[in-house]
């Protein structure tokens, strides 16, 4: 019975960053909280849902993600993925520094380039369990979160889970603010 009073909202979330940053181990990690050691390149997109209920404010969230292919051969075909787009997280490999310049000079462009409406996005620097090989500070994630806006910054392991739950948390409590819902996250 309770149901019939939840409001419903659909959102719809895309995964973007170089190949191999670790956006489909994020996926798997906060909708099955598993870690998949068996690697595949994703291949075009994959949609994947996952259905959550925000007690506090009565609400019953439908998430679909877009895991977008991180090869350069399907740039092509990706702008039509950002339509409708609610959020990002925009994901880089601290132990690539490659791949966190590419966050700002590719994906973040990508991103103005084909998002007409806003669109929030939040940066991750991913596999900060690879202490060892390090080679993007945290203030360095910091800075570049501050100077593109993003709505945080948080550094996440896609193998043992840290921060994971998080960073999809913040997400949605931001755009959920955008409608005037608030509910308390730590
Ligand atoms: P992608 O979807 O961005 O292309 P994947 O990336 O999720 O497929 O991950 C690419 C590789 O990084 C995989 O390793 C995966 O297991 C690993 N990986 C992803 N996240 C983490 C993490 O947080 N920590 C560590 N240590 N590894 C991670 P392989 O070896 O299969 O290529
Ligand atoms: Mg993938």
């Amino acid at each position: 019975m309770a149901d019939v009073q939840m409001k419903q909202w659909s959102f719809k979330i895309l995964v973007l960053g170089d190949m191999a940053v670790g956006k489909t181990s994020l996926i798997n990690q906060y909708i099955e909280h598993t870690f998949l050691e068996d690697y595949r390149p994703t291949l075009g997109v994959n949609i994947i849902s996952k259905d959550i209920e925000i007690e506090q404010i009565g609400s019953l969230i439908r998430l679909i993600f877009w895991d977008i292919a991180g090869q350069d051969k399907y740039e092509n075909c990706r702008q039509s993925y950002y339509e409708g787009c609610t959020g990002v997280l925009l994901v880089y490999d601290i132990t690539r520094h490659d791949t966190f310049i590419n966050v700002e000079s590719k994906w973040l462009r990508d991103i103005l380039n084909n998002i007409k409406k806003k669109c929030d996005f939040i940066l991750i620097g991913n596999k900060v369990d690879l202490k060892d090989n390090r080679v993007v500070s945290y203030e360095e994630g910091k800075g570049l979160a501050n100077k593109i806006n993003a709505i945080d910054f948080l550094e996440t392991s896609a193998l043992n889970g840290e921060n994971v739950e998080k960073a999809f948390l913040r997400l949605i409590h931001r755009i959920l603010s955008q409608y005037g819902e608030d509910f308390e996250i730590d």
